[in-house]
């Protein structure tokens, strides 16, 4: 819980909660070459620098799989007990990274400027599982450690502290079906990949008070509603 707080994130290893060979299977049925070539299924968001990304009505047909991996598997419990909090889930994607994708470059999801809040309030809980494992050359996940701790409240020193902080940097090493939960207001980016291995991860995006899910209903209702049932929260 402590490290949690300190880095703003936190890896927790696959055998430490329950996915298992059948879970992961479910959740790859989509992830076939030819499925990753159609269009209907995986879409290149160029807000996410052409990650291949599973439209929503895929992961509403598989839903259970996803509430799943996220309930049924403790994953949820383990994410309360490290923060702290209650959490409330608001949205989730499927995403597979490869050679065609560009740098996701530093930033955060939640920050102060000028005054005023931009992203998400409070900021959200980000919850990555790397389905088939990832490292520094194949696109995972990389934090500024501790900067969620300190927003300079301007762009352009965070850009700077962020590209300059070196010893700072972390790009860990994880393997398949390893998780990274990550506070939506560290500092954080994704780099191109430099290998032949593909990055595939679920993102789950959590809250700390269902009012927090509100803007999120229009598109993720029903992966809500599972969720909500699945934890038995009215
Ligand atoms: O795909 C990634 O590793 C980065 C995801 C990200 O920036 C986010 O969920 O806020």
């Amino acid at each position: 819980m402590e490290q949690y707080h300190n880095d703003g994130f936190l890896k927790v290893p696959a055998q430490d909660y329950g996915i298992d060979d059948q879970l992961k299977t479910s959740l790859r049925q989509y992830t076939s070459e030819g499925n990753l070539l159609n269009e209907e299924i995986w879409r290149r968001n160029s807000k996410d620098q052409g990650t291949l990304t599973l439209q929503q009505s895929y992961i509403q047909e598989n839903v259970q799989a996803y509430i799943n991996l996220l309930v049924g598997s403790g994953l949820h419990a383990i994410l309360e007990q490290v923060t702290g909090r209650s959490l409330f889930l608001t949205n989730l994607m499927h995403l597979v990274t490869d050679q065609q994708c560009r740098t996701l470059r530093w930033h955060r999801d939640s920050y102060l400027r000028n005054g005023s809040w931009i992203g998400p309030l409070p900021p959200p809980l980000k919850c990555a599982v790397y389905l088939n494992g990832a490292g520094p050359d194949s696109s995972v996940t990389g934090f500024i450690r501790g900067s969620h701790r300190f927003d300079p409240k301007n762009m352009y020193v965070d850009l700077l502290a962020a590209y300059t902080l070196f010893p700072y940097q972390a790009f860990q090493s994880v393997g398949e079906g390893d998780v990274v939960i990550f506070d939506g207001s560290i500092l954080h980016c994704r780099k191109k990949l430099k290998s032949d291995k593909t990055r595939e991860a679920i993102i789950f995006g959590l809250t700390t008070h269902t009012n927090g899910q509100q803007p999120y209903r229009e598109d993720h209702q029903p992966v809500i509603d599972a969720f909500m049932d699945a934890t038995g929260i009215q």
